[in-house]
């Protein structure tokens, strides 16, 4: 069985979004087209608490994109955004919501981080995806969503770290890219670990 992970399609990751990921709309229709061809569709959705600890807005004195360190771990700093029933954390409007399967939410604890949809960034905390998956005979997954080069790249690199055959489908990701360069240092260290993207 084959399924299609739709990453953080959220209002806030898209134009005029707080966190917005250029041409981050692009992927929406993308995703709409390929949902039918999938024996199952689960969309991850960025979820945190308004005082996450990954927002600037929570250390006096630093910005956007300065690292701090939480409980040991690296943190880049981001503007406040996916907070838990806001509207930025709200699917796309265009997406086909009737296409998704399940919703996997993450990123709900306050001291710590989650790009990925598998796991924290500590690996600590599992957020159900991979036993949903396992449950539904899954053993290949195809990936699409924002960011390319923060959620969409930490999901595939668990994905096939986990065993599943990864494929991300560029035409369905757009990157953050911070510092250029960086979607392509993405999709080589993906290659690396054994996902094709295509
Ligand atoms: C994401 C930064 C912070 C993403 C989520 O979806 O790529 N990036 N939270
Ligand atoms: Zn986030």
């Amino acid at each position: 069985m084959r399924a299609l992970i739709l990453v953080d399609i959220q209002n806030d990751f898209l134009p005029g979004g707080a966190l917005a990921v250029p041409e981050g709309d692009a992927v929406v229709p993308v995703a709409n087209r390929l949902m039918p061809d999938y024996d199952l569709v689960v969309a991850t959705q960025d979820w945190h608490p308004a005082d996450h600890l990954s927002f600037a807005s929570q250390h006096a004195g630093c910005n956007v994109g300065e690292f701090v360190e939480v409980d040991g771990l690296e943190q880049i700093l981001w503007p406040d955004h996916c907070v838990q029933d806001s509207r930025g954390a709200e699917f796309a409007a265009g997406l086909n919501i009737g296409g998704v399967d399940h919703v996997v939410q993450k990123g709900t604890n306050r001291r710590i981080d989650s790009y990925s949809g598998f796991f924290d960034n500590a690996r600590r905390h599992a957020t159900g995806l991979e036993e949903l998956l396992r449950s539904q005979q899954v053993d290949a997954v195809d990936i699409v969503g924002l960011a390319t080069d923060y959620c969409v790249k930490f999901t595939a690199l668990d994905a096939v770290s986990l065993g599943f055959t990864t494929r991300v489908l560029t035409q369905g990701t757009r990157g953050v890219e911070l510092d250029p360069g960086d979607c392509n240092r993405a999709v080589q260290e993906m290659q690396t670990a054994g996902v094709d993207v295509i």
